[in-house]
């Protein structure tokens, strides 16, 4: 057929390097940009041939997110602009790691399995970050979609999560919203403005906020949405791409890593800081205090925040829904605890990705998921959103429709598809706002019990198998009986590994009642994994 010699000649100007092996990770491919060109065209062609399978627009996103800027990547967005479906990953790794000599044989192999219809119509949108890789990669991309005769629309820079949302808004005929960053902004901008215009006497003070773009897109995007929000919000944006390098010494996984605020910020005391990822799909906030400490407000905090103003939401409308919060093995212990024995809402762990949270909070009428690291959202039910709108609608008593008001412009103000730094900011800000809450007033809903989070080089991180949504591991030998006599050293202690899905590293978390213990445990924990996994270099260090 004429569409297979178009792929077999385009693929020729995106080679397969011989024997380059790489796997659909956690959240898509990740490597170096230079072995990226030839992932990027076959993942062209594989969004094409899943538009045709679902007859709707697919999403390819080129980036990074909190790398370094000489990595990039790649992540696939199904029809409702979540994920794409795990089966679909497995087709991804099979296609990009065929030899150049076997990719009609890999691509036809799909065709069959998936019973598609080449001809049929194919849509696929293509996003890019600000990486210096990132234009001559999304254009292998469009180079992919071309080549099997699929229709594309570059979107060029945008965030992760405004891509996954144009998809959204295109497969849903324009109901979710209108597909142009421009009809995100006013979406969103509106609902924000609705939640806020009626808080009385806000100060300029509480309307500021410092905000890091990481030096990436969402630096971009927030310039671009400033003046939509500007009466409500007050933004003093550092790393913004004009000076810095890209994630260096800043963004989201900086903070929450590192624990301290980003090099080149401002910081008054008391002041509500925060910092987003590199392709801003991540958030975290922070505050120093009049000591000089440096306080993180994570991903815990803000599903703890989240989840606690749509609960009295819910009690104050009369509103009899299920509201759940699903986090990760990484979820502070403090926040579990807040959330089951004081909050009393239902809390659910799985494994690190957000698909498999996203996963989970669909079970509920309103799942709020936020892995710690600050990825996250609220998910709403369609009966909800309908029960919510019946009671808008009413007239029913002033404040069970008040109440009603307030969680229809939340949920026009949550991004549904993906974890998105600006609506959550624009979000949580809202909340903060109508509570009349400090940052420290958040803060102290609970403490954090400290914790640690270390990385150990072992030559092959898959001998390293878990199960309990992670928290145990059960190869190799020995090595969860190890974790376990280390933990029941330390009081309140709580540890666990597992490999990343996005760096050759195995991931070790501790927690405990002290920093020192915390500290501690991480460091013996990492010993036994160096020892007992096939350690590579030099025997872990202890944290000074
Ligand atoms: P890995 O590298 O699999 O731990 C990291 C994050 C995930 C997720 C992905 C994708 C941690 C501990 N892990 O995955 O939560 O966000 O990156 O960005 O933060
Ligand atoms: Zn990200």
């Amino acid at each position: 057929m004429a569409q297979f010699q178009e792929v077999t000649q385009k693929s020729m100007q995106h080679p397969k390097p011989k024997g380059l092996d790489l796997q659909y990770g956690t959240a898509g491919f990740r490597d170096n940009a230079q072995h990226l060109d030839h992932i990027m065209f076959r993942m062209g062609l594989l969004a094409t041939l899943r538009s045709k399978k679902t007859k709707a627009t697919i999403g390819v996103m080129v980036t990074a997110s909190h790398n370094p800027e000489e990595d990039n990547g790649v992540k696939l967005i199904d029809p409702m602009g979540e994920m794409v479906t795990p089966a679909w990953e497995v087709y991804a790794t099979q296609l990009a790691n065929a030899e150049e000599e076997d990719l009609l044989t890999a691509l036809k192999d799909i065709i069959e399995r998936e019973g598609i219809n080449l001809a049929e119509e194919a849509n696929v949108f293509v996003g890019k970050d600000t990486r210096s890789s990132s234009a001559s990669l999304s254009q292998a991309v469009l180079d992919g979609v071309s080549a099997l005769g699929g229709h594309s629309k570059d979107y060029g820079l945008v965030t992760t999560p405004q891509l996954h949302y144009m998809v959204c808004c295109q497969n849903t005929q324009g109901r979710y919203g209108e597909a142009t960053v421009e009809g995100y902004y006013n979406k969103l901008s509106q609902a924000f403005l609705q939640l806020t215009s009626d808080v009385p006497n806000r100060t300029d003070d509480q309307k500021h906020l410092v905000v890091d773009g990481a030096n990436g897109i969402g630096a971009l995007k927030i310039r671009e949405m400033e003046g939509h929000i500007k009466k409500g919000l007050q933004i003093s944006l550092f790393n913004d791409g004009t000076g810095g390098k890209l994630n260096y010494q800043c963004g989201a996984d900086f903070v929450k890593v590192q624990q301290k605020a980003p090099a080149d910020i401002k910081m008054n005391v008391g002041e509500r800081c925060c910092s987003f990822d590199g392709d801003a799909d991540r958030i975290v906030y922070y505050y120093s205090d009049t000591e000089g400490r440096f306080h993180l407000l994570d991903g815990d905090k803000i599903a703890t925040l989240i989840s606690t103003f749509l609960k009295e939401l819910l009690t104050q409308a009369g509103l009899n829904l299920k509201i759940a919060v699903v986090q990760t093995a990484y979820a502070n212990g403090s926040s579990t605890h807040y959330l089951e024995d004081t909050m009393k809402v239902i809390v659910r762990c799985t494994k690190t990705g957000v698909k498999h949270l996203h996963h989970a909070a669909q079970e509920f009428d309103i799942g709020v998921y936020f892995e710690a690291n600050g990825h996250g959202t609220v998910l709403f039910s369609k009966a909800a959103e309908e029960k919510i709108q019946q009671l808008v609608d009413s007239s029913s008593s002033d404040e069970r429709r008040s109440a009603a008001i307030l969680l229809h412009n939340t949920v026009n103000l949550i991004n549904q598809t993906v974890g998105d730094a600006i609506s959550d900011m624009l979000i949580i800000e809202a909340i903060l706002a109508i509570k009349g809450m400090t940052v420290q007033q958040w803060d102290a809903i609970y403490t954090d019990l400290p914790n640690r989070q270390l990385k150990v080089k072992v030559s092959d991180r898959r001998v390293i198998d878990t199960t309990d949504a992670e928290r145990r591991t059960v190869s190799p030998a020995g090595l969860q009986g190890a974790i376990d006599s280390l933990v029941k050293k330390y009081r309140k202690a709580r540890s666990f590994v597992r490999p990343s899905g996005t760096e050759d590293v195995v991931r070790v978390y501790a927690e405990a009642e002290t920093q020192e213990s915390a500290d501690a445990l991480a460091n013996e924990v990492s010993l036994a994994v160096y020892r007992l996994a096939g350690g590579v270099g030099d025997e872990p260090k202890l944290l000074q």
